[in-house]
């Protein structure tokens, strides 16, 4: 199989290309990345001779023609992904989730190729605290931020593409990912490499946001399974019980760095900033069998420190803009 993977030098289609190269060896893969802020060559220097690297923009319409016609498949994780950017300057959302899966979904129709689209929680808005209800295939959607309202716009091109088009695709929107290659601008790398060049963590605000915390192999085995295996046309929600409030997860980082706990600063809270995100991933167990294997949170938060520890070299050049950028922002 010849599979397009659309982000591939980011956090999570790396990680997905490092896993498709290791168990999948008759599939060819080709990434097609801008090479944004938030992808680097290097996260896929470990399987630099079994991929072919594009650099490209995926609303390049001829460009993603041409790869889309090579292709039998398509991986579509390429997005602009984090919320506080969004905030400061929505454009470049717009452009590459809503217009970029838009020619995407242009190309695939032309050329009847099978498309799997990566998704968000974020798009069904945030639940209470206490709400016994968690998310699922039939939440309706509620985005509150840029980002979220643009990867919402993206699932619905994809939903009407299916529907008017006949376009053979599914979605899948989970929950947060942690694990190596995330970039110094998310929470757990954020604060991980913080204490590892003596800056003190940041807490927005008290803390009480949950996040459901799922390591990024789990999301990329579900994503194979979707895409083997899925019911064309269809979502799923994939998430791994992972409900954490932000305080707690900042405390047991601290702690399994031996550091004091209380060693963070708290500081200006997000605009608009979502209280809790959970999901229900009964269908995907279910119909599909998954099941995550990174069941103990802990366990795999203090895989990832050691990540970052060992590459520093991965991470360093990137850490003093993004701090610089947080500083302009009192965060
Ligand atoms: P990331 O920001 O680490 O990586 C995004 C990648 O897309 C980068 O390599 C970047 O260069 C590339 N890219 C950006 N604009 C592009 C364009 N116009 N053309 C081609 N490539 C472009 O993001 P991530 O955390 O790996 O997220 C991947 C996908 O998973 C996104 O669609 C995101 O919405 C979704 N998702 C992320 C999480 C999470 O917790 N990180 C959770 C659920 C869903
Ligand atoms: O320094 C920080 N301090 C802090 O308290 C940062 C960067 C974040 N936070 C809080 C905000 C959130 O409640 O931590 C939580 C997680 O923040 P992010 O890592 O920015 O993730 P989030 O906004 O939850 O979105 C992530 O998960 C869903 C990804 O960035 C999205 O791309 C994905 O769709």
């Amino acid at each position: 199989m010849r599979l397009l993977v659309t982000g591939g030098a980011g956090f999570i289609g790396a990680n997905f290309v490092h896993a498709a190269v290791r168990e999948h060896p008759d599939v060819h893969v080709t990434v097609l990345d801008a090479l944004t802020y938030a992808g680097s060559a290097e996260s896929l220097a470990p399987v630099a001779d079994d991929v072919r690297l594009i650099h490209g923009d995926i609303s390049d319409a001829e460009l993603v023609e041409k790869l889309v016609a090579e292709s039998d498949a398509v991986a579509h994780f390429a997005a602009e992904t984090h919320v506080d950017n969004s905030l400061a300057d929505p454009e470049a959302f717009l452009r590459t989730n809503v217009i970029g899966t838009f020619t995407l979904l242009e190309s695939v129709r032309r050329h009847g190729i099978r498309l799997h689209h990566v998704s968000t929680d974020e798009v069904y808005g945030d639940l209470a605290l206490e709400d016994p209800v968690r998310f699922t295939e039939s939440t309706p959607y509620n985005p509150s931020s840029p980002y979220s309202a643009t990867k919402a716009a993206s699932d619905m091109l994809v939903r009407s593409w299916v529907r008017s088009y006949g376009v053979r695709a599914t979605i899948s929107n989970c929950s947060n990912n942690y694990g190596p290659y995330q970039h110094v601008e998310k929470f757990i790398p954020r604060q991980i490499t913080n204490v590892l060049t003596g800056r003190r963590p940041k807490l927005y605000g008290a803390g009480a946001n949950v996040r459901d915390w799922i390591h990024v192999t789990d999301h990329n085995r579900a994503v194979w399974r979707i895409l083997s295996d899925g019911e064309l046309g269809r979502t799923y929600l994939i998430g791994a019980d992972g409900e954490r409030d932000n305080l707690t997860v900042m405390r047991t980082l601290l702690r399994l760095m031996d550091r004091d706990p209380n060693d963070f600063e708290h500081v200006t809270d997000r605009a608009g900033h979502d209280l809790r995100y959970a999901i229900d991933p009964s269908v995907l167990r279910d119909e599909l069998g998954w099941a995550p294997r990174h069941d103990d949170f802990e366990s795999g938060l203090a895989e990832t420190i050691e990540w970052y520890r060992d590459n520093e070299s991965w991470w360093r050049p990137l850490k003093d803009a993004s701090e610089a950028m947080y500083a302009e922002r009192n965060q």
